[in-house]
């Protein structure tokens, strides 16, 4: 069918300046379409620059760990620490000229769609008309604080994992830590030789798969710089290993999961000595239920003299404490909740109306309605990166952006043409898609009765069900017969 419209110059309005919102810029540029990067903070980095807790690091390896169109040779690690990887990111920013278009300080308030544009607004009062909304704004970033009695009346220092403060001292002081996520796993092994004691209250159990970090030498490193190849080679090794192990086993694959199975108990088995630390510290659920952990330093730090494994769980806290539900007063200087995140918001408190004044909120009462994990009907030209039911789990989200924005870019070549003015899924598209997935659901191991963040407020996982390479397919291309092309 012939234009109507004219051809006009897309302009579009990302949000958040984290990972995927960098990239973003990067993709959006290549395919010649301009943007504003909208930050809150006054740094870019996302959940590298909210997270700043000893011991931060990824565990998916630095050279998997990054875009796959920009390896970094100078990785001191396997698995890099959390600021090493900041730096990335800033570093990519700046090559790709991407740090010059993003306003920081400008929290998004708003985003009001109407005659095929949107209107955004910041908390400071800026507001700009845009043809596409892009939230990068990820998904580990409300943190959550426990329910738990008395927690006001702690007089110690006291404060989230993701807001740790660096003013106060650790050393030669008694720290308390609530949580067995992957935080609190990483923060206890790199505490526990600087604080007096560590006290670490656990509600469940993990699974612990030893992953070895290693540094590497000086000379592998000019060996990268020299053969930019191997780091491409390196890229796709750790690539297939976690598409043809992890990725496989925690969507139902038996053998990969029995592997994994017998790694994390020989793990258990051979490295915690006491027969009644280990029975505290062995889950009663599946493998990978929860967020597997990936980790060879926990296992000794918690064996340490000044370390302690609480499991009878917190009655309340006390103004010079944490009293247990045995009644023991674990007496604290410092009380960190490491008691993760709200995984499920997205870009709220955003306040997002599409067609007709509709709110994202009430599209969104029950469930995270989205078609692909990037748009929802009824918000034309608003699309997600890593939104609702993006591959997680222990796969780098980067390559899941990076394959959402190949998708995108796709997308929006219609609206680019003047083929039409906006772009949105169907809801037909969109309830087949959730179907499908939420029928594959229970062969998922999220979905074999243990509690965690991916569970949304049905209860049902919000991740995605299949393969890695089914979603790779998936984003290999759009299917344009999903979407309604809007005139
Ligand atoms: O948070 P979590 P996290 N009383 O939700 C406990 C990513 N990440 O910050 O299991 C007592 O996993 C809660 O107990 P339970 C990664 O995706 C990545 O550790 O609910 N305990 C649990 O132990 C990860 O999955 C890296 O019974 C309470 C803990 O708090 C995600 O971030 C590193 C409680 C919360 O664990 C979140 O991890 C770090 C209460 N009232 C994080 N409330 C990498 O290396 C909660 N808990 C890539």
């Amino acid at each position: 069918m012939a234009s109507t419209l004219a051809k006009r110059p897309l302009r579009a309005a990302i949000i958040g300046a984290g990972m995927s919102g960098i990239l973003a810029g990067i993709k959006l540029r290549e395919a010649g379409i301009a943007f504003t990067i909208y930050e809150k903070a006054a740094r870019a980095g996302g959940t590298w620059r909210e997270n700043r807790y000893p011991g931060i690091a990824c565990d998916v390896p630095s050279h998997h760990y990054c875009y796959s169109f920009a390896p970094n040779p100078e990785w001191s690690q396997r698995f890099s620490p959390g600021p090493e990887i900041l730096a990335y990111f800033e570093q990519v920013a700046v090559t790709h000229e991407i740090d010059s278009r993003i306003r920081f300080n400008e929290e998004v308030v708003s985003a009001v769609y109407g005659g095929g544009e949107w209107r955004i607004k910041t908390a400071r009062g800026h507001e700009e008309t845009v043809d596409i909304v892009l939230c990068a704004t990820g998904f580990l970033h409300h943190p959550v604080l426990p329910n738990i009695p008395g927690r006001d009346k702690f007089t110690g220092d006291a404060f989230h994992s993701a807001r740790w403060d660096e003013s106060v001292m650790l050393a030669g002081r008694r720290v308390g830590i609530i949580g067995t996520g992957s935080t609190a796993m990483q923060i206890v092994p790199a505490i526990v030789d600087t604080a007096a004691k560590v006290t670490m209250f656990q509600r469940t159990a993990q699974w612990v798969l030893p992953l070895p970090n290693v540094a590497y030498t000086e000379e592998e490193k000019a060996q990268f710089r020299a053969e930019p190849d191997s780091m491409t080679k390196l890229y796709a090794t750790w690539l297939e290993r976690f598409q043809n192990t992890i990725s496989r086993a925690v969507v139902g694959d038996a053998l990969e999961m029995s592997r994994l199975e017998a790694g994390c108990r020989e793990n258990l088995e051979h490295n915690v000595h006491d027969p009644v630390l280990r029975a505290k510290l062995t889950p009663d659920y599946k493998v990978g239920c929860k967020r597997l952990i990936m980790s060879d330093i926990f296992y000794p730090a918690i064996q340490r003299p000044n370390a302690e494994l609480v499991t009878s769980g917190i009655e309340r806290i006390e103004p010079h404490g944490v009293r247990d539900r045995e009644g023991n007063l674990h007496e604290l200087d410092v009380l960190v909740y490491a008691t993760g995140f709200n995984g499920h918001a997205f870009m709220r408190p955003m306040q997002v109306l599409g067609v007709e004044g509709k709110r994202l909120d009430d599209t969104w009462a029950q469930s995270n309605l989205t078609h692909r994990s990037m748009s929802v009907p009824g918000f034309p030209n608003f699309f997600m990166l890593v939104g609702p039911y993006s591959p997680i789990g222990n796969f780098s989200v980067i390559l899941i952006s990076e394959l959402q924005l190949n998708y995108l870019q796709q997308l929006l070549a219609p609206l680019q043409r003047g083929d039409c003015r906006a772009i949105a899924p169907t809801f037909e598209a969109t309830n087949a898609f959730l179907s499908e997935l939420r029928g594959a659901m229970g062969n998922t191991v999220w979905a074999t009765g243990c509690k965690s963040w991916y569970l949304d407020k049905t209860g049902s996982p919000e991740m995605w069900p299949f393969t890695f390479e089914r979603f790779r397919d998936d984003m290999s291309r759009p299917r344009f017969e999903e979407y309604d092309l809007i005139h």
